[in-house]
Parts: structure tokens; sequence; C-alpha cells
């Protein structure tokens, strides 16, 4: 059987029963885009103008809506309007982390209703498959999709070996994971999408920990799908517009040569 890194996006995209990887898959071909935007920024205005700016490169948006100051739901109704403007799918960075019953609560209530308009969400499996329970009983009807936290990108994770793999085996067995968080591809047993943080060009890492590799290490050689790509795009000092030009053609570059391998 081809692996699915030597598949083109489209034809993972034709052949998945997941309706938001068929979109995310179209949207990726479409756009010619495997750059996915970390949009820490600490305001509602700023977001939006990020989202406006960069969104016609990216093909998921990723959010912290915790870190926004000015939060309100006329911000989500705005981003929900640019992802459709712009053509990207929303990722809320929300890292739950407790019992199923807790999550759930977390995910589709509270003031940030995230089941709501954030297609894609994330866990740790660390309280078990509870978890995911959890939250496919709030997302799955709304048809959204979960990434498991398999690995991290910081100095010193503790997300390694047996715990990579149990966080593995728990997604290939739930229909509402859609993929992972992580350095790699990890199974050929049914598609499940990486996405990558800790991507950049030039940068090594920070002073807090984050260790950065290139979109070939990434891509090429690891078979990951997706790169996120933080400050390296609106970093002090950026063009926002440039840079995520460059990430998304550097990291489109490093799809074709792993298809050519
Ligand atoms: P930056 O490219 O500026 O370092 O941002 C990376 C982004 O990816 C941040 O939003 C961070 O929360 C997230 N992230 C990470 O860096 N490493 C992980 O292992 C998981 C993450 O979600």
């Amino acid at each position: 059987m081809v692996s699915y890194s030597q598949m083109t996006y489209a034809q993972r995209g034709e052949q998945h029963s997941h309706p938001l990887v068929k979109q995310l898959f179209a949207t990726m071909e479409r756009k010619k885009s495997n750059l996915s935007l970390a949009a820490d920024v600490s305001t509602k205005a700023e977001l939006l103008g990020l989202a406006d700016k960069v969104g016609p490169y990216v093909c998921v948006f990723k959010t912290h809506v915790d870190v926004i100051s000015d939060f309100d739901s006329d911000l989500v109704d705005q981003l929900a309007a640019l992802a459709a403007k712009h053509d990207f799918l929303i990722f809320e960075d929300r890292k739950f982390a407790d019992i199923g019953n807790t999550v759930k609560l977390q995910y589709g209530g509270g003031m940030y209703r995230i089941a709501d308009w954030a297609h894609i969400t994330n866990c740790h499996v660390i309280p078990g498959e509870g978890i995911i329970q959890g939250l496919a009983e709030v997302g799955m009807p709304k048809g959204r999709g979960l990434l498991l936290l398999a690995e991290m990108s910081s100095k010193g994770m503790l997300a390694t070996g047996a715990y990579t793999e149990k966080n593995v085996d728990m997604a290939i067995a739930n229909e509402f994971v859609i993929g992972f968080i992580g350095s790699r591809r990890f199974t050929e047993e049914r598609d499940l999408i990486t996405m990558t943080p800790g991507v950049g060009l030039h940068a090594s890492g920070d002073a807090l920990g984050q260790q950065y590799r290139t979109p070939e290490m990434i891509v090429t050689e690891n078979g990951s799908d997706i790169i996120i790509v933080g400050r390296g795009i609106y970093g002090a000092g950026k063009d926002p517009i440039a840079e995520a030009q460059r990430y998304r053609e550097a990291g489109w570059n490093a799809y074709l040569k792993r298809l050519a391998q």
C-alpha cells in the first residue's frame, strides 16, 4: 500500500470519510497551502487584522481565545466571516486536559462556546479515553474534529514513547479524532493528519523552551501535513503578509519534494 505521505492532499481528501478533513484537504489543494498561522495576539482588533491579512495564504487559522483581552461573541462572528471570505478553517488550540464531563462543559459552554465556531480543537489524553468521548458528545453533532497532542515541540516535553503510542491507539479507535499535534506521520492504519508547531525558517528557539525546525525537516523528511507558524510570521519587525507568503511557499515546496521522492 502507498503511504499516505506519498499521496497528494487532493487524493487523500477524495477518499477520506470525515467531511471536515475532506474540506481541509480541498482547501489546502485550492490554496496550495499547508500553512497554519498561530495567531497569538492579545486583542480582538489584532486578531481580526491578522486573519484578514494572512487569511489568503493559510489553510488553518489557529487561535488561543483565552489570551484575547477584549473577547466577545462579535469576535467569533467576524472571524467566521473572514474564514468564509478567505477559505480557511479555525482551530482553537484549547488543549483540554480534564475528565470527560468537565471538558464537555468547557468545550460547549462557558464564555467562549468553542464548539460553536472552532472547526478543530485539541486535547491531551492524560485523563484517559473519556476525554475524547466527552468532547465527541459535543463536537460530533456539529461536524467538528479533534487533534491529540501526541508530542510537543518544547524542550524536555514528556509526551514520548509509550505515551505517544497510546495517543495513536486512541486516535485510530475514535472517529472524532482527525489527527495529531506532533512532529511526524504516526500511523498508516487510517489517514490521520499531523499538524506541527515549532516551525521556523531561521530561529532555533526562544527563551522559554520552544524549539524550531524547518518546513523541509517536518514535511519532507518526517511526513507531517501542516506546519504551524506564529512569531516567524507576525513577530517584532516582520511584515506578516510577506512572511506568510514565504512560509506558504516553503511548506508547499517541502510537500512537493516529499511527493517527488
Ligand atoms: P510560535 O511559532 O510563535 O513559537 O508559536 C507556536 C504556537 O504553537 C503557539 O501557539 C503554541 O501554543 C503552539 N504549540 C507549540 O508551540 N508547541 C506544541 O507542542 C503545541 C502547540 O500547540
